[in-house]
């Protein structure tokens, strides 16, 4: 089973990822980290801190002479913006505590009060800290690894900006066209359609010039998925609650659809279900469309997995909104924290991170293995199984 976590704070030293169950001797291209990194602090309205960051895993356990060793990996990530706060967020205790930084003003939408509520502070700080976006670059480390593994396996992710603000990209997009525009480092949203992604970008700079924030709908898709992932038998084996649950994890993610979800409410079954052909060369059951996202019954049926994340406009704006101080309780305005205006594409590579990971320890249930090359006879043995079925 594979597992992750994360530790570390917006402005703290650094962010930290463990990651174990990843089997022995999976090549490791570092590199191929540091890209993920690199592209989730891009897009077109990312604010300041994306240009005091270099975001660079250093591995310390788990890999060694570029293979993973079936021990646990840690890696971290050092925060540059450290020098800036180690006065202020110090491990030890400190005398004078510049209460410059204190946050008594709770941004409506984001943690701090409810997390001052349940931790009992009355300064946000300490929960803003932990709940920042800036949490998502250590996923984005972990679920590189879990991407070098399925990648073993023929297996990709990608994803593309499909609707920022009111503009919305109607048309379908090809698998290649969204692995080419999710790998384009030079793409300010990651939109397919070069027209519609200037309209997208007016939409970003209207929102920054009305001192407010835009937010927007990521599809991200698993290419080359072998049927029989996930399962119907329990509840929480249902990839599809699984893959909804993960992506609802990632900041500023309120609400997930997996295929055509929201619009076939509104259908016929004989409308919407994806009928069934057997392709005899290939040995292969085809579908004529793929309306369910790749998932049916909570299993994967060997379609692409098609799953997007609704991003809401993040939350701290520089045109503040009401609320309550958490000391005095009378009403202030919200306060404001250097932050983003539109985090479309960088929420969409936190999210391909996490959709990375679920499938991953999919691929691990199903074909086990504590080396690649057992996982690769198992994985075989089943591949030829579906061609004999
Ligand atoms: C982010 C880092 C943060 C924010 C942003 C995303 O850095 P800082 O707070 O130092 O500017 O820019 O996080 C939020 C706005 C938020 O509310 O989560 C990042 O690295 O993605």
């Amino acid at each position: 089973m594979l597992k992750f976590y994360t530790a570390g704070e917006s402005h703290g030293q650094a962010l930290f990822a463990y990651i174990s169950g990843l089997p022995a001797q999976l090549p490791i291209d570092l590199k191929s980290i540091d890209n993920e990194l690199h592209r989730r602090q891009l897009g077109y309205g990312r604010g300041g801190r994306q240009k005091i960051e270099k975001d660079h895993a250093e591995v310390f356990a788990g890999v060694r002479h570029g293979k993973t060793i079936g021990a646990p990996i840690a890696l971290r990530i050092e925060n540059r913006d450290w020098a800036n706060w180690e006065k202020i967020l110090p491990v030890e205790p400190a005398e004078d505590d510049p209460g410059s930084k204190k946050l008594v003003a709770p941004r409506p939408g984001h943690a701090d009060l409810a997390g001052s509520l349940k931790f009992n502070y009355h300064d946000a700080r300490y929960i803003l800290e932990r709940a920042s976006a800036r949490e998502t670059a250590a996923r984005v480390a972990a679920g590189a690894f879990a991407k070098i593994l399925l990648k073993e396996f023929d297996t990709e992710i990608a994803s593309h900006t499909i609707q920022v603000g009111h503009i919305r990209l109607e048309h379908p997009v090809p698998w290649k066209k969204i692995r080419a525009v999710s790998a384009d480092l030079d793409s300010p949203l990651r939109c397919a359609d070069a027209a519609l992604q200037e309209k997208m970008k007016e939409e970003v700079d209207a929102a920054l010039k009305a001192n407010d924030t835009v937010g927007g709908i990521f599809e991200i898709v698993a290419h080359n998925v072998p049927p029989g992932l996930g399962s119907h038998a329990q509840w929480d084996e249902k990839l599809d609650g699984r893959l909804a649950q993960t992506l609802m994890s990632v900041q500023a993610v309120k609400a997930v659809e997996i295929g055509d979800g929201v619009s076939i409410a509104a259908s016929h079954g004989s409308d919407v279900q994806d009928e069934i052909s057997y392709d005899k060369a290939a040995h292969r059951f085809r579908r004529f469309t793929n309306r369910a996202g790749g998932l049916e019954g909570g299993i994967t049926n060997g379609e692409d997995i098609v799953i997007r994340g609704y991003l809401k406009p993040i939350s701290t704006l520089r045109k503040p909104l009401h609320t309550a101080n958490l000391v005095t309780k009378e009403p202030v305005q919200a306060a404001y924290e250097r932050s983003d205006w539109c985090v479309v594409p960088a929420g969409a590579v936190a999210g391909e991170a996490m959709v990375a990971l679920v499938l991953a320890d999919t691929f691990l249930q199903k074909f086990g293995g504590d080396s690649l090359p057992e996982m690769r006879r198992n994985f075989d043995n089943y591949v030829r199984q579906i061609d004999e079925f």
